[in-house]
């Protein structure tokens, strides 16, 4: 989805760059992201829409000004004085919180890393549509901020809740196909199930800063093990439904087709897959011969912890295990390393293959019923040794 209002769209990108900090800081609002920084691959303008370098990916946790950026919509302006999430729909004590009261509420931080569901999508060939990132539209940062659950209790939802719609503030409306149907506000929601765990944070803090302006100031969900997609920034009302949600961005867009039923149907997407990238040697890079060579990357999963990555130097048709390093944090991915011995001169395809500890693996080739989201297939690295 590629709409901006005309007007509004200058303001978004300058929010992102030092002069726009300046202009905010002025308004007592958001502090935006710092210029960005050196590498980042900006894939949209407006609205701004900004890759990670694969360098920024290295360390566990992705600095915030390296942080990728997915935004559907101009940044809105909000201030944390009059910001206020409205709690409300098929629940018996309606309310309404404002940023000071949610920041007395009892916090937690965790480390969550998220991806993008159209990460890499500049693989798919043929091409889909939606925005072409490559490797770089995933990150891992510490949220802190306050369960969801325990607004939901407070709330407390009827016997019938089946979902829960998190919105945002932000309203764009798409102009390509898939149109919406003029400007609509970015909402998406969870199963009240997945809602009530516990595990799901209102956020207010990113890398133990108040959040900037474009990931999603002053408050936005992160829903651990899901896709980026369910993770609303800029959150301003929580409504519980009786029914299933079906907004734009559960059906005409971050669906896929699931087959497990009696007819295929189109599922939005939830659960990340289980993936592999790697970070090092990058497409096409000359590796010298002869001598070792550090095969480095991240691995992630959904709803469980990375059991193993392996790892092909010869186009896949030997596997070897790579390191798991430091710790495994559930939600969060995990850095891998592979020393490759002794590179021989020609061009390989280098590939990893990652398996959680549900038993799921990656898959070699691409699945269709996946459309142009959930990409997490093997995409082998073209290199040449000499
Ligand atoms: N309100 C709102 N929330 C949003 C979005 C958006 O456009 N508007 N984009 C979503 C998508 S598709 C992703 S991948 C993540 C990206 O979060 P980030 O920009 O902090 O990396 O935010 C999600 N939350
Ligand atoms: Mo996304």
């Amino acid at each position: 989805m590629t709409a901006q209002p005309p007007r509004i769209a200058r303001r978004s990108f300058l929010a992102a760059t030092s002069l726009g900090a300046v202009a905010l800081a002025q308004k007592g609002v958001a502090q935006p992201p710092a210029t960005p920084a050196p590498g980042f691959i900006v894939r949209q303008q407006a609205p701004l829409n900004l890759e990670s370098p694969l360098s920024a990916l290295e360390s566990f946790v992705t600095p915030t000004e390296q942080f990728f950026v997915r935004s559907h919509s101009a940044v809105p302006q909000l201030t944390a004085a009059t910001w206020t999430l409205e709690v409300g729909g098929a629940v018996e004590r309606p309310f309404r919180i404002n940023y000071q009261e949610l920041l007395r509420l009892p916090a937690r931080t965790q480390s969550i890393t998220f991806e993008c569901a159209g990460n890499n999508r500049v693989s798919l060939t043929p091409r889909e549509r939606g925005l072409l990132w490559g490797p770089g539209a995933v990150g891992n940062a510490e949220w802190t901020g306050v369960s969801l659950a325990t607004l939901l209790e407070r709330a407390g939802p009827q016997n019938r809740a089946v979902d829960v719609v998190l919105e945002g503030a932000d309203e764009a409306t798409a102009n390509e196909e898939p149109r919406t149907p003029g400007a609509i506000r970015f909402a998406r929601s969870l199963p009240i199930a997945k809602a009530r765990q516990g595990d799901v944070t209102l956020a207010y803090r990113m890398n133990g800063r108040d959040l900037t302006a474009a990931h999603g100031f002053p408050v936005r969900a992160v829903v651990p093990g899901w896709y980026g997609v369910a993770s609303v920034k800029w959150l301003t009302r929580i409504t519980v439904l009786e029914q299933t949600f079906q907004g734009y961005y559960h059906t005409l867009e971050y669906s896929y087709w699931d087959r497990t039923g009696v007819a295929p149907v189109l599922r939005s997407v939830g659960e990340m897959d289980v993936k592999a990238t790697i970070l090092r040697p990058t497409i096409e890079e000359a590796i010298p011969s002869g001598q070792p060579y550090l095969i480095q990357g991240v691995a992630w999963t959904g709803d469980a912890t990375v059991a193993r990555v392996e790892v092909s130097v010869d186009g896949g048709t030997n596997w070897a295990m790579a390191r798991l390093l430091g710790d495994a944090v559930p939600n969060a991915w995990r850095r891998w390393e592979f020393s490759w011995q002794n590179p021989q001169p020609g061009r390989t395809a280098i590939m990893a293959r990652a398996t959680d500890s549900r038993g799921r693996v990656q898959p070699l080739t691409r699945q269709l019923d996946n459309r142009n989201c959930m990409i997490s297939y093997v995409l082998p690295v073209d290199v040449v040794v000499r």
